[in-house]
């Protein structure tokens, strides 16, 4: 990756970003693990995609401006924690809790910091649950504890958030009134939908279990 703006700290961004793209291996392949278990062992899979970046130059520059700090590898590693991300969709909002907790349980993580937008969405109606967690990074002579933002939210909760990632860059984060209104309604109307599809859900896992019960009393007969 092109980060033109420091020549002089070209080594030392090498560095960070060989850490930065290792944590990322390394979640998601804890995020693999947990998911195949899942499936194995309830036939059926909490995470419906995961994906996952490094922030790009231009993004960095910007959030460093904006905490008002200069621009030197440092302040990246020390002020910007999702330089690294990870972001995981899951079909409902009790996934996204389940998913939470495992990661949190896995005894090499720390966890530096949560964000729950879900129990409290941003003024704009955004939801999401974000996690700002460490993993051990084991190099050839040293342990480097490494940053990595996870983002975890419903497919829902993601579609309304690309749009109005959209919208904002389209309108330099200042879109009209009319506009943010009615994505603060649409993000409304995506919680009603996840919290319909959960109980929805629920209700179909009960009949299952109903089914099955009563498919086994026939059998016995
Ligand atoms: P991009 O392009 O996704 O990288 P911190 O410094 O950790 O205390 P931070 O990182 O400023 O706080 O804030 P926060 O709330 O944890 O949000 C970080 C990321 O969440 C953002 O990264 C977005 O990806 C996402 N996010 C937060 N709020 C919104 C929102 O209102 N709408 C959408 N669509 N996404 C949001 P970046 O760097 O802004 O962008």
């Amino acid at each position: 990756m092109e980060l033109p703006i420091f020549y002089d700290e070209a080594e030392e961004w090498s560095n960070a970003l060989l850490l930065y793209n290792s944590a990322l291996k390394e979640i998601n392949t804890k995020l693999e693990i947990l998911n195949n278990e899942f499936k194995l062992a309830h036939q059926y899979n909490p995470i419906e995609h995961i994906t996952s970046r490094v922030k790009s130059p231009q993004s960095i520059a910007k959030k460093i401006r904006h905490k008002g700090k200069e621009l030197t590898v440092e302040n990246i590693v020390k002020y910007i924690n999702d330089i690294a991300g990870v972001r995981i969709i899951c079909s409902f909002t009790s996934d996204i809790y389940r998913i939470a907790d495992l990661i949190t349980k896995q005894s090499d993580i720390k966890v530096l910091k949560v964000k729950d937008y879900i129990m409290q969405p941003k003024q704009n109606g955004y939801a999401s649950y974000h996690m700002i967690v460490s993993v051990p990074i084991f190099l050839s002579n040293t342990v480097i504890d490494t940053k990595v933002e996870i983002q975890i939210r419903t497919i829902a909760m993601d579609f309304w958030a690309s749009l109005e990632h959209k919208i904002y860059y389209k309108f330099e984060g200042n879109a009209p009134e009319r506009i943010r209104k009615e994505l603060k309604e649409c993000a409304d109307i995506v919680n009603y939908l996840d919290q319909k599809m959960l109980s929805l859900n629920e209700e179909v896992h009960v009949c299952n279990h109903n089914e099955v019960a009563e498919y086994k009393e026939i059998m016995s007969e």
